[in-house]
């Protein structure tokens, strides 16, 4: 829910006009942050709520009567009953009348109806805000009339409904984990161990919507192995029944050798994973040292893989960024948020807020999450214009204490989610482009 955007957009009339040459006063961009925090708090919990304070207002420009005004607000943070929120307004078209634009190239004798769409938009304000909604009267999401429902599965707690006017535009890229390094047979029955069942998991995932297939790879007994000659085997599998972009992980299990780790690239992966630091892994430690961070990286780019930066910490954003400024990872960046591994950053909606605001505009970012929190920390990432990654790898539930049957029914409902914010899942050939596999963005 954080991250939840609305918008408005009106023309400022001459009733608007408050001050001498048609100058609109602040109150009256005030008055729409206020209509906007009050749709906010709607949305999240059924009730108008109630403004408490402007933490921050900045008037940035001026409005005249004529202006189009375009005002945004975004939920930035949730307490009990706070909600903090971040409002703009942006002028879109501007009135050109003599000495109410204020613009000194307005030709002389111009039409007092001439009106110009900007090319780029005016920011006039912006302000940061709390507002609380008293504890009695939250209303469940259950209960909340969310219009504009599109055909697809129920809403769930986080599945707000973006209106049609704020959808994020893309493709969203559906990654399948579909085997992990540490999970076991004892764990899930559906775990996919020999290079056929590997190859029909991937195929299932594709036809649910997923279009990268994140690879570990077992013995036939079921022990991990990064063995180059096993994965040769079970991509030569899945690319016999499927064509998703293949992305082995040089991670492999907690404990293995980088040299080990590295088997994969010799099969000339289109992708490969490359962790960018070192975290407690439950009770192992998974090392990812800065040499060794480097040395895979540059094995990864002489096989002519774009490497997917999982990050488990802050700092591994910061490492990720260090290695492109080095040159060590070729830009555009992808970057993959692995959220509540314990020991390491927890899978909480103001983490992720925090972790998508530190990656360069140019790069792709999804979003990894354990356990419970797949589902609600990927349906997130998909709201605010990221990636996700499902699959048993990170969770082998569907609900509580239902098996998920393979990795494919948790991407068919991701790509469901997907669609119903009008997000398409994007097929391989797409999802290559986005990616930058190739060179093409
Ligand atoms: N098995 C984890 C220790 C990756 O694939 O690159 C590491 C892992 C990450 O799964
Ligand atoms: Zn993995």
């Amino acid at each position: 829910m954080i991250g939840m955007r609305v918008a408005l957009r009106l023309r400022m009339s001459a009733c608007d006009a408050h001050y001498s040459g048609g100058l609109v006063d602040g109150a009256r961009i005030l008055g729409l942050f206020g209509d906007l925090a009050t749709e906010l708090l709607i949305r999240l919990d059924g009730d108008e709520g109630l403004f408490r304070a402007y933490e921050t207002v900045d008037f940035l420009a001026p409005v005249f009567a004529g202006d189009f005004v375009e005002a945004t607000a975004e939920l930035t943070a949730i307490g009990r009953t706070s909600r903090r929120m971040r409002f703009e307004a942006r002028k879109v078209i501007s009135n050109r009348r003599a000495g109410w634009s204020g613009s000194e190239t307005d030709p002389p004798g111009a039409a007092a109806s001439a009106a110009d769409v900007l090319e780029e938009p005016i920011v006039v304000a912006t302000a940061t805000g709390t507002c609380v909604v008293p504890a009695p009267l939250q209303r469940k999401p259950r209960e909340l009339y969310l219009p504009g429902l599109p055909a697809g599965p129920p809403p769930t707690a986080t599945a707000i409904v973006t209106p049609p006017s704020m959808r994020t535009e893309g493709e969203v890229i559906l990654t399948a984990a579909i085997v992990g390094a540490e999970l076991t047979r004892s764990q899930t029955p559906y775990l996919p161990l020999t290079p056929e069942q590997v190859a029909d998991e991937a195929a299932r995932c594709r036809q649910a919507g997923a279009s990268v297939i994140h690879l570990h790879v077992r013995t036939d007994d079921g022990t991990n192995t990064q063995s180059a000659e096993r994965f040769a085997q079970v991509i030569e599998a899945i690319r016999h029944k499927c064509d998703c972009i293949i992305q082995p992980s040089t991670g492999g299990a907690v404990g293995m050798p980088i040299e080990e780790r590295a088997g994969p690239l010799s099969c000339r992966p289109e992708m490969a994973t490359l962790n960018c630091g070192t975290i407690n892994f439950g009770d192992d430690v998974f090392v990812n040292s800065r040499p060794d961070i480097r040395r895979l990286a540059a094995r990864i780019r002489s096989a002519g893989a774009v490497p997917e930066l999982e990050c488990y910490e802050v700092g591994h954003v910061e490492e990720a960024l260090t290695l492109a400024a080095e040159g060590v990872v070729a830009t555009p960046l992808h970057f993959q948020f692995v959220l509540g591994i314990k020991g390491a950053i927890p899978a909480r909606e103001d983490v992720l807020v925090f972790l998508r605001s530190l990656v360069p505009s140019d790069a792709t970012w999804g979003v990894a999450a354990l356990g419970r929190h797949q589902q609600p920390l990927t349906e997130m990432a998909m709201r605010l214009g990221g990636h996700a990654r499902v699959g048993l790898e990170d969770n082998i539930y569907l609900s509580k204490g239902v098996f998920a049957e393979g990795s494919a029914p948790l991407v068919a409902r991701a790509a469901a989610y997907a669609r119903s914010i009008g997000r398409e899942p994007a097929d391989p050939a797409r999802a290559r482009t986005l990616l930058a596999i190739g060179g093409s963005r």
